[in-house]
């Protein structure tokens, strides 16, 4: 029977198409940092634009929009492919600047056995995606830097399908939101694997040294969704050996008192092997052991006061965008610690996890953030919901990793009422999950005073302060003043520093010269780590970095206050400041 007019061109005149797939938001729920996926959905997928939402609006996922028995308008297995992970814009010359909507397909086999339950996971899509298994809506994800799982057990088939909705349009309410000094880069541009783990299943765990100064107590908490009673057992290395038994929710926690215990620092980044068994499903991870905490001005790491010689940075690619290889973080880490830096900022959103794989492994210690950047919706509840969630996925993420000491909840948000509640939510949300790290925020300096004042200081562990003197304003006198004023807390100069075209050489006023650049350096160092509540610098930046924002004859869509070129090859003169005044502190 054919459809009644009404019906056959609902999707044309129904602008609440969206309506139905709200709700079902996914998250990280099945943490798969130290398990293998059992395939990888890398690879070749056929992609296309999608300017008007036809693929929602007509529901292109079932397999059968448009007039019946008529011509349909998509073919997903006939489109062009992308290989994925990519950021989109560096894939094909007409995506170079898209924002909006893109439908990514790929099919897939028979992954289902026995009664394993199979998980997808997706390590990061910007910004938005809606996820439908063989014509069947699993869930969507807001938020474009933080993984998430979806169990898709009830989905599968013999021969699978698997549609990925994507969307990077720049929104107010979302975060961040409308404008940011980098480029909006789309796309599926993290991992896409399959999971397949025991029906009853380890979900969670998280085990770190209780930080009281006794260094000889380690937390292990886990969850599960299996039943009272039921037992886990743990393996820490030599120095655990036990089980924990499960509560009504499936959950168990438990401090265990260690002899012994090897500590993880910068210098010896010692890393224990840890073992979960439950029912079948085994965990194996590895985890360092360190107690990082404020007294006074100072920042300690083992009871011993750190300076934390550091370095901001971006993930950014010329050739890749934000999907960087793992030679690229590699290279990231080497030029930072070549520059003998102990400790990084990865601003301003979450990095790929690899990051703090591999600074778990090298001892530097790290800065981690979400994109709570510049302007945001800070009145609305929804924002702040997201905001958490953001938040929540980034340390279920990395809680285990002993290199990341600082969470970070924002970057440059002007200093008022409903940015100061939003704020101090997010703050006592990290606090509430990890106890074993501290908080932190990039303020903004008050210009009039040339002072700290804004009164999230008084909420985060460690003050973070961004300041441009002799760059975009003020001078070095006004630096002489901030540093003489009195804080209490330690403070990271979370950014500071100027713009060099690579290469340029002039006067060392000149601007975009290198020599200019290198001045600006010279002192800030001088000045800042003079000063006795400066704990740690993260200069601002690594290495240049595209951004919409910056477009005279020097800059043409690059950042340039890098120390190290768009490219990571040359390094410019305030980058070998840097590496000797950091190898003299
Ligand atoms: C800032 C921002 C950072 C910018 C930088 C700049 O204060 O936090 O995202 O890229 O200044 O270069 O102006």
């Amino acid at each position: 029977m054919a459809k009644d007019q009404k019906e056959e061109y609902s999707h044309i005149h129904d602008d609440n198409f969206m309506d139905k797939y709200q709700g079902k938001e996914l998250t990280n729920d099945l943490n798969c940092e130290a398990r293998d996926p059992f395939i990888t959905l890398d690879g070749d997928w056929n992609y296309s634009i999608d300017i008007y939402d036809s693929f929602l609006r007509e529901e292109w996922y079932t397999g059968e929009a448009g007039h019946e028995g008529g011509p349909k308008d998509f073919s997903f297995s006939e489109w062009e492919t992308m290989e994925l992970p990519a950021s989109w814009n560096n894939e094909a010359e007409e995506l170079s600047y898209y924002e909006g909507s893109v439908i990514f397909h790929r099919e897939f086999q028979q992954v289902k056995t026995n009664n394993d339950k199979v998980f997808l996971r997706i390590g990061a899509i910007n910004y938005e995606s809606l996820i439908f298994i063989n014509k069947h809506y699993v869930g969507k994800h807001s938020g474009g830097f933080t993984p998430f799982t979806a169990d898709i057990t009830e989905y599968l088939e013999k021969n699978n399908k698997i549609l990925v909705l994507v969307n990077n349009d720049r929104k107010k309410d979302r975060i961040p939101s409308l404008i940011t000094d980098w480029f909006n880069y789309g796309g599926i541009y993290r991992e896409v694997e399959i999971y397949k783990v025991p029906e009853k299943q380890i979900s969670d765990y998280f085990s770190y040294l209780v930080p009281d100064g006794e260094y000889n107590k380690i937390k292990v908490s886990v969850e599960t969704n299996g039943s009272e009673g039921e037992k886990v057992e743990v393996k820490i290395g030599n120095l655990i050996d036990d089980e924990l038994k499960l509560n009504s929710e499936g959950k168990a926690e438990k401090v265990f008192e260690v002899k012994k215990l090897k500590l993880w620092s910068t210098d010896n980044p010692y890393l224990y092997n840890i073992t979960l068994s439950y029912n079948g499903d085994v965990i194996n991870d590895q985890i360092g052991f360190r107690q990082v905490e404020v007294e006074g001005n100072d920042i300690l790491v083992n009871g011993e006061k750190i300076f934390l010689k550091g370095v901001s940075a971006h993930e950014d690619s010329v050739k890749n965008g934000k999907a960087l290889t793992e030679a690229e973080r590699l290279e990231t880490l080497k030029l930072a610690s070549d520059m003998n830096c102990n400790f990084m900022r990865l601003a301003h959103y979450p990095h790929h996890e690899n990051m703090s794989k591999l600074a778990d492994k090298l001892g530097i210690l790290l800065w981690e953030e979400i994109p709570v950047y510049w302007s945001i919706s800070f009145d609305k509840e929804e924002v702040l919901a997201n905001g958490k969630k953001q938040l929540r996925e980034l340390i279920n993420r990395d809680k285990n990793r002993a290199s990341v000491i600082i969470w970070s909840v924002g970057n440059e948000n002007p200093d008022t009422e409903a940015r100061y509640n939003f704020m101090s939510s997010l703050i006592d949300e990290a606090k509430k999950i990890d106890p074993s790290r501290l908080t932190s925020a990039a303020c903004l300096l008050n210009l009039d005073k040339m002072e700290i004042t804004d009164r999230l200081q008084d909420k985060v562990d460690v003050i973070g302060i961004n300041e441009y003197f002799e760059w975009y304003y003020g001078t070095f006198d006004d630096l002489e003043h901030l540093v003489s004023t009195e804080i209490d807390k330690p403070v990271i100069v979370s950014e500071f520093g100027g713009s060099a075209a690579p290469d340029k050489h002039g006067e060392k006023n000149e601007l975009w010269t290198e020599e200019n650049q290198k001045r600006i350096y010279q002192k800030q160092l001088e000045l800042l780590t003079g000063c006795e509540w400066v704990a740690g610098l993260t200069p601002w930046i690594l290495y240049d970095f595209k951004t919409p924002k910056r477009i005279n004859k020097y800059q043409q869509m690059y950042n340039l206050k890098g120390l190290v070129s768009k490219d990571k090859k040359y390094k410019k003169l305030a980058y070998y400041v840097v590496q000797e005044f950091y190898n003299k502190l």
